[in-house]
């Protein structure tokens, strides 16, 4: 079997500390984040099938940015559309380190203008936000600037939401979002979205496709659907080449170590 089953328990470990974001420093939209593996909300809960994660910062971030986030790993802000799915996702946010300062960002807000501060609360895929949970004196604030929702930690017992302006810098101190997948992008079914996987070492992703590698049959250097002698025979055409796929190990050369690559995956591509 190609690919290679990672317990839950390997990658809190890897997750758990500023040690692993700093292994990643070079991905720049994730500066200091420390993600938990994510959560489906399965139809036995008469939940929609769909997962979630809750995302903690070490510094204050913003909303626009705690979007780009979790755009980038595949999924977007949460977007809660009744209250079932507000005490749904409210059931993850147990640990006080999600509520510092205040409660986590969701996937509602409104752009300044329009009629009045209690319309165009919109969610991430544009449509207008309905049943919104807000707490008592929310949503507060002019038409004027943009506002972001988050869990209010002052109505925290209440599950309910409260508006702020978007971001740190205005005095908005939020530290953690929450985000969703319709579905999530998990090769090597281990719960957790692979470009996490990937962004935290879990997974090796030699050839920058955001396909973690234990997913993927590389050795198979003539596309073929097996590994046999024809992709020795391709690594031996292309023998001190950089390519185009003969260098299934993705060192740049075409050479032994590919060679080596093959015969310790030699066989069918397909996983059991
Ligand atoms: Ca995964
Ligand atoms: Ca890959
Ligand atoms: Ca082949
Ligand atoms: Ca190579």
């Amino acid at each position: 079997m190609m690919m290679r089953r990672i317990q839950l328990g390997i990658l809190m470990i890897g997750l758990g500390t500023t040690t692993g974001a700093a292994d990643v420093g070079e991905r720049c939209w994730v500066p200091d984040v420390d993600p938990v593996p994510s959560v489906q909300w399965t139809s036995a809960e008469n939940g929609n099938g769909h997962w979630y994660a809750v995302v903690h910062n070490d510094a204050a971030i913003s909303w626009e940015l705690a979007r780009a986030q979790a755009v980038a790993r595949g999924g977007d802000l949460v977007s809660i559309t009744d209250s079932a799915e507000n005490a749904f996702v409210f059931s993850l946010l147990a640990d006080d380190m999600y509520w510092e300062h205040d409660g986590p960002w969701i996937g509602l807000s409104r752009e300044a203008g329009g009629t009045g501060i209690s319309s165009g609360w919109t969610l991430p895929d544009g449509t207008l936000g309905s049943n919104l949970q807000w707490g008592t004196g929310c949503p507060s604030g002019t038409i004027e600037v943009d506002w972001s929702v988050h869990f209010s930690v002052a109505q925290r017992a209440e599950m309910k939401w409260s508006n702020s302006l978007p971001g740190p810098q205005t005095g908005t101190h939020i530290h953690s979002y929450v985000m969703e997948w319709d579905s999530l992008p998990d090769c090597n079914e281990n719960q957790t979205d692979d470009l996490i996987d990937i962004l935290y070492g879990v997974s090796e992703d030699m050839d920058g496709d955001g396909q973690p590698d234990e997913c993927q049959c590389h050795a198979d250097a003539d596309d073929s659907g097996s590994v046999d002698i024809l992709d020795v025979l391709s690594v031996l055409d292309q023998w001190g080449e950089d390519g185009p796929s003969g260098d299934v190990d993705y060192d740049g050369v075409v050479g032994l170590s590919d060679l080596l690559a093959v015969l310790q995956a030699w066989g069918s591509c397909e996983t059991d």
